[in-house]
């Protein structure tokens, strides 16, 4: 996701890809960054974190809302940068567990999508005018269906194949999807 928006809003980063089938992430120098051992993490050398050195985040959603606030500068006020947050933390959270988490994809995997599939009718961006970090996330975690479920038919949510099909077609997403 952070790549996609990287991508997207056209803001310049270096990329590092870590063996982790090596066990890279679960060794220095990365756990001294994640101490949890997890991708994606991202360094912003010209912000400082509370320790004093350069800002190191991890959680996608977190490195997400950062990006979006400091580099997409999309937020004016508490209620934007709200909305964005509430899109943001449903994706990684409460769609994210009923992807992945096998127990609840039966029961909330289609409350969600039938409620998704309504929110999403128009293809128009979720906040405001213009694709931004609401979309990325909500939008990433949709395009996981047919990567990781291609069995999964989606022929109900006319609206999210809509999107999904969007994002496919999206030269950020592709270019996002081409490295690494
Ligand atoms: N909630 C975290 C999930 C991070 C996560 O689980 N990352 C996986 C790759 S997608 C990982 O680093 N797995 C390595 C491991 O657990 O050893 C986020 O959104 O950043």
């Amino acid at each position: 996701m952070p790549r996609w928006y990287l991508a997207e809003k056209q803001i310049p980063y270096t990329w590092i890809q870590l063996d982790m089938a090596a066990g890279e992430h679960r060794q220095e120098p990365f756990l001294s960054l994640n101490p949890f051992a997890k991708v994606p993490l991202l360094v912003d050398e010209g912000a400082s974190s509370a320790d004093g050195g350069s800002l190191r985040l991890f959680e996608s959603g977190a490195i997400l809302l950062y990006l979006a606030d400091r580099y997409g500068h999309e937020f004016s006020s508490p209620a934007q940068r709200a909305e964005a947050e509430q899109w943001v933390l449903f994706a990684n959270a409460t769609l994210a567990t009923a992807l992945f988490v096998e127990a609840a994809r039966e029961k909330e995997f289609p409350r969600l999508m039938a409620a998704l599939n309504t929110r999403l009718e128009g293809g128009t961006p979720l906040l405001g005018g213009a694709w931004g970090v609401a979309d990325c996330a909500v939008q990433a975690h949709l395009a996981y269906l047919p990567i990781f479920f291609p069995q999964l038919d989606l022929g109900a949510y006319p609206h999210v194949q809509a999107c999904i099909h969007a994002s496919q077609g999206r030269a950020a997403y592709q270019a996002a999807m081409a490295t690494g």
